[in-house]
């Protein structure tokens, strides 16, 4: 399986984030892709290949001009104040306040943010716009003819939303490859979120459409981040009504829960009938991550790969969450050695 990667994603990297009341360093850092990196290459799963440059048009499709331009000018509006740390949002348009566009930097910040996890430094917008091509090549071979391939993309993306950058992520690398499918002719994409979050950004873009369905594994958002998305009652809207599915489950999920949801999803896929298939690929799942609360140990990794092989699909991995730095990519490789274990090409 070809892997697509670009060094850009080391341009980001965020001090620290709020985590139990306490300020830790963040655990969406840049060893994770480098990990998972080396893991492609002792593997030998295939040649690693450098994103090519689709400019801007094609984000554009996913994300708001207005919030494309507020990213990538709020690292020089922030240093224009004189600051050289993270920037980081702080007020939030929640109930009884109004989703007005205020003038200021930390206005503006809050009104495309939802949460104080995605910091903004000076290189942010250069690795997320990196990231952001990098799905798109890797969707490029796919539409091309190869059967598979793996987009390494950091920062991750699934949370993002049309104009909302929050839970590590700026730019929604799947929700663009999604798009750019449909762009080029295909006429359904389901969308498989198996990242311990759910995948709000994702939901959220496609959510009124019927041209690209949603699933997402997860755990329950009554007790986990995001918190005010990903149930099981949300289904669609209007013409994406019969669309969506969530699959939240509890804390201490292990294999075999968290594969029964699986094949709830996968029978979801199949009736779609899907031309492609995009995977968000997080592997926050794993017993020994240090944010979440799932059990699935390697082997697992190796199980779900075939199960997505099994769909027998064109099929466009996205990394996605995983902070268990030593193990991400063991287990990242292990989903992309199952696939390519029993799917045919
Ligand atoms: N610091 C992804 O896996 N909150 N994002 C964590 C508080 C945010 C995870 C706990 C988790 C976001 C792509
Ligand atoms: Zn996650």
């Amino acid at each position: 399986m070809l892997t697509i990667y670009s060094d850009d994603h080391h341009l980001h990297h965020g001090r620290c984030e709020l985590m139990d009341g306490q300020l830790m360093p963040c655990f969406e850092m840049p060893s994770r892709a480098d990990h998972i990196l080396q893991r492609v290459q002792t593997r030998e799963l295939g040649p690693v290949h450098a994103p090519q440059d689709f400019g801007r048009g094609p984000i554009e499709r996913v994300h708001s001009a207005a919030y494309l331009d507020f990213f990538h000018g709020a690292w020089d509006r922030w240093t224009e104040h004189g600051r050289d740390g993270d920037l980081l949002p702080y007020t939030w348009p929640a109930r009884t306040l109004r989703a007005v566009l205020p003038t200021s930097l930390h206005g503006q910040l809050g009104y495309y943010s939802f949460d104080g996890g995605a910091p903004i430094t000076a290189g942010t917008w250069q690795a997320a716009y990196s990231a952001a091509q990098v799905a798109l090549t890797a969707q490029a071979e796919i539409q091309n003819g190869a059967h598979s391939a793996f987009a390494l993309c950091r920062p991750p993306g699934h949370h993002a939303a049309s104009d909302l950058m929050g839970g590590y992520c700026y730019l929604n690398n799947a929700a663009i490859a999604a798009q750019a499918f449909l762009d080029q002719g295909r006429s359904k994409v389901a969308i498989l979120d198996v990242d311990y979050h759910h995948g709000n950004g994702t939901q959220s873009i496609f959510y009124k459409r019927s041209d690209v369905l949603f699933t997402s594994i997860h755990g329950h958002p009554e007790a986990e981040f995001p918190f005010f998305l990903g149930y099981e009652d949300e289904l669609g809207e209007g013409p994406g009504e019969g669309f969506n599915f969530n699959y939240p489950l509890a804390a201490g999920s292990a294999w075999d829960r968290w594969s029964a949801a699986l094949e709830l999803a996968c029978a979801e896929i199949e009736g779609y009938d899907a031309d492609i298939i995009v995977v968000s690929l997080g592997v926050d799942t794993f017993k020994n991550d240090p944010i979440s609360q799932f059990k699935l140990d390697s082997p697992d990794y190796l199980r779900m790969g075939e199960r997505i092989a099994r769909l027998g699909k064109p099929t466009l991995f996205v990394m996605e969450g995983g902070y268990a730095v030593e193990e991400i990519g063991v287990n990242a490789v292990n989903v992309l050695e199952g696939f390519e274990g029993i799917s045919c090409a």
